[in-house]
């Protein structure tokens, strides 16, 4: 019985480290990921949940990309029944207390100007920078294709269709 309990606590421990998260002062920044791409894409969406633990309100400003020139920070929105992005320069407030999701369909990250294809399983190095936490180093996991994707229409790794 005690060896079972044991193995289901290492089990458990291993499946939250394969998650990778990262603090910042008050900030937990929770598995940063991406989707594979297709040979050409253009671009790709970045996202990650960011907990603020702490009593005062941070803000995520910017971000960046290794494999990317350049990084958006984007909302994706239903209006009149099209899918319509928008940069939102200013960035993205994380209440005290509160949690920001950055998720295939809304808010995402927008790696701008790919440079090579994002293969499933690659690690690859960004940061993500806050008003008060500061620069956080982080992992962007290259999830597969369908990840993370609702069954809405937006999947299909959708991202690389939307025009800017
Ligand atoms: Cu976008």
């Amino acid at each position: 019985m005690r060896f079972f309990l044991f193995a289901a606590f290492v089990a458990a421990s291993l499946s939250a480290a394969s998650a990778h998260d990262y603090r910042a002062g008050d900030l937990v920044i929770e598995h940063p990921w991406t989707r594979a791409t297709p040979a050409a894409a253009p671009v790709a969406g970045g996202y990650l949940v960011v907990v603020n633990k702490g009593s005062a309100a941070d803000r995520l400003v910017s971000a960046g990309f290794e494999r990317s020139k350049t990084v958006e920070i984007h909302e994706m929105k239903q209006e009149g029944g099209v899918m319509r992005m928008r940069a939102l320069p200013a960035g993205l407030p994380i209440p005290a207390g509160g949690r920001l999701e950055l998720a295939p369909g809304g808010l995402h990250l927008m790696f701008m100007g790919l440079e090579g294809r994002l293969n499933e399983g690659e690690r690859i190095k960004g940061e993500l920078v806050f008003e008060k936490a500061g620069r956080v180093a982080v992992e962007f996991k290259v999830e597969s294709l369908g990840y993370g994707s609702k069954g809405k229409a937006e999947g299909h790794g959708g991202h690389g269709g939307h025009k800017h």
